[in-house]
């Protein structure tokens, strides 16, 4: 069977635009994955401790035929191929990768809560979010549609990036 999941991809270290162009291609490569389409890259400001750089980020979209946690020992490995250094909670990063959603299903386990449970308090999730999947609703995410709820949470400290030049 297959299955849609929602990633969100963030990095402030290291050239983090670049992170996130590797990342995505990499998600592409994943075993019995596609990454079908992403949104645009945002330069955000941290959320959490202010004495960091900035972020960028970004989402996209996978079809796979892994399971929930198969899909997630994936993302945690290809974090550790970034040289993922994890200084303190919440703290500057290589390349951090958040399972969002997965299909329409509502999980809880000791390693994986889905959907994410921070997600709707963050613009720079929810506004590439919204821009990838367009005004319509996720039943395991909130009876209001992706559009509104994006603009409820996105502040003017998210910049969509240019072309690099
Ligand atoms: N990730 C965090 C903490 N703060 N701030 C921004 N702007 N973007 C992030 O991806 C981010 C953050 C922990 O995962
Ligand atoms: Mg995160
Ligand atoms: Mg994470």
């Amino acid at each position: 069977m297959i299955s849609t999941a929602l990633i969100g991809l963030g990095a402030n270290l290291d050239n983090p635009r670049a992170q996130l162009e590797r990342a995505l291609e990499a998600l592409d490569r994943l075993p019995l994955t596609d990454c079908t389409r992403y949104s645009r890259l945002y330069a955000s400001k941290p959320v959490g401790p202010q004495d960091q750089p900035d972020y960028v980020n970004a989402v996209a979209e996978l079809h796979t035929h892994l399971s929930p946690l198969a899909l997630l020992d994936q993302l945690q490995a290809l974090e550790q191929q970034h040289r993922r250094v994890r200084l303190r909670h919440w703290g500057p990063r290589t390349l951090d990768l958040d399972l969002l959603l997965f299909d329409d299903r509502s999980i809880v386990t000791p390693r994986l809560v889905v959907p994410h449970p921070e997600m709707l308090n963050r613009g720079f999730v929810m506004r590439p979010l919204a821009d990838l999947l367009g005004p319509q609703k996720l039943s395991s995410l909130s009876n209001e549609n992706l559009e509104m709820l994006a603009q409820r949470v996105e502040g003017d400290d998210l910049l969509p990036l240019g072309p690099q030049e």
